[in-house]
């Protein structure tokens, strides 16, 4: 098969990529190595950024969002027996949305194929072929037929573990990487959230975050040591030491799902190969306490399909497309211009992890530090705008 565009992954990258392309008139097929029930069903990220809310609206997908997202102004820091509270919209005029990822999944995957868009689930022997060139292919198994897609530029979405960033020779990637001494614990429970907005606290047990997908659903996380046996964790002992370090009265409820995330950052430079394009997590990993993940992933293909889009209009239409230097421009800096806030977004991710978290190896010294900083964040108000500007999100800046 021939298309314009191969896309492999179809997390929230590739799925926004795949339909910010069909808004264009740009073909694509879009290879995902799950189910479609598993993609939908899984639990990861909870916060959008003010413009990654924008740019879904723009898109035409965020009907379902606006209603049933829960539109936070602010969030609480509790530490030192005290809670306080960052007030987004006052500090910055923004604010952020709480939509699970794996709903707005469920809607890219339903605006997918209402466009009658070519989306393979279960596929499995995905290779890319031919970088270099101006006609990649990509060949991929799905039940017992192999199939091979003749494309222009293929599109790794593909995550952390993915083949893509895999394919590319060691020798042309630079890799920069930071692994956390812990994890998260994570729960989600049919329970109403004990708070109205998240409470990052920064507790002598360790950190904990209070977050939330609806009224009636919490989701909880605790620091726990990476090789934390997860059985071990009955419900009543979770929410046990959730409540003694949230140090706020929690209604218990069913938990319904617990999963134990490890904590990273990562960066692989560049994002370009020839024809093949990295974008989401197959470039970048930051550690969730954050909230930057999805929306990074969000920003990336943003600026891929704009560049896509101008390649298209300004290269022959109708024919093989011409690679010329004006057509190309976009495409040539792509991987500069998502670079810039990546490592933004890198810095922030790290630093409110290091501001939050326990490190065993802290000295008293380390720890009393740590404490005035969070001192300082909320009684100055030049600080308390640092944290907020980044947390609703940086400017996007397109080519
Ligand atoms: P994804 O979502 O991992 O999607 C990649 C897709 O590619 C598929 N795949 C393949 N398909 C075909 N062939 C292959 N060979 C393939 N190999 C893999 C996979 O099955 C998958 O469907 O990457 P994408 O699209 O780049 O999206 C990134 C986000 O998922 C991620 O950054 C966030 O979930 C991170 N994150 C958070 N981000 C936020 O912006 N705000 C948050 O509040 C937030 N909280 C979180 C998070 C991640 C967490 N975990 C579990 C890692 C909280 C947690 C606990
Ligand atoms: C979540 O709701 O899953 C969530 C919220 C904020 C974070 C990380 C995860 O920083």
């Amino acid at each position: 098969m021939r298309t314009q565009v191969a896309i492999i992954g179809a997390g929230p990258a590739g799925l926004l990529l795949a339909h910010l392309l069909h808004q264009h008139g740009i073909d694509s097929v879009v290879l995902e190595a799950k189910s479609q029930q598993y993609v939908e069903n899984r639990v990861r990220a909870g916060v959008l950024e003010h413009q990654s809310v924008d740019i879904l609206n723009a898109a035409g997908i965020g009907a379902r969002m606006m209603k049933e997202g829960l539109l936070h102004e602010g969030i609480f820091l509790h530490f030192a027996g005290g809670r306080h509270r960052i007030d987004f919209q006052e500090l910055t005029g923004c604010a952020v949305m709480i939509y699970g990822q794996q709903e707005l999944v469920k809607d890219l995957i339903a605006a997918r194929l209402a466009a009658g868009g070519l989306l393979y689930f279960d596929v499995d022997a995905v290779s890319i072929h031919e970088l270099y060139v101006d006609s990649p292919r990509v060949r991929f198994r799905h039940g017992d037929v192999e199939h091979s897609v003749e494309c222009d530029f293929i599109a790794g979405c593909d995550g952390f573990h993915g083949v893509c960033r895999a394919t590319v020779a060691s020798e042309h990637l630079t890799l920069y990487e930071r692994v956390y001494p812990f994890a998260w614990l994570g729960i989600l429970a049919d329970v109403p959230p004990a708070s109205h907005e998240l409470i990052y606290a920064n507790d002598a047990r360790g950190f904990a975050l209070l977050s939330m997908r609806s009224p009636t659903v919490s989701r909880l996380y605790l620091q726990c040591t990476p090789e934390e046996d997860i059985e071990q964790w009955s419900d009543g002992r979770v929410w046990d030491e959730l409540q003694a370090r949230l140090n706020i009265p929690l209604a218990t409820g069913t938990v319904t799902q617990k999963s134990l995330t490890p904590m990273r950052s990562f960066v692989a430079e560049p994002m370009r190969f020839g024809r093949l394009f990295l974008a989401g997590d197959a470039a970048h990993i930051v550690p969730p306490t954050g909230a930057k993940g999805m929306n990074l992933a969000i920003a990336d293909v943003y600026v891929l399909a704009r560049a896509l889009e101008a390649f298209y209009r300004k290269g022959l239409k109708g024919r093989r497309p011409a690679a010329g230097a004006e057509a190309m421009e976009g495409l040539n800096a792509y991987s500069q211009t998502c670079l810039n806030r990546i490592w933004k977004a890198q810095r922030f991710s790290w630093w409110m992890t290091s501001l939050l978290h326990r490190f065993d190896e802290h000295s008293p010294f380390d720890r009393r530090r740590q404490l005035a900083e969070l001192e300082y964040i909320v009684s100055s108000r030049a600080a308390a705008r640092t944290l907020a500007e980044n947390y609703v999100g940086l400017p996007l800046s397109a080519w």
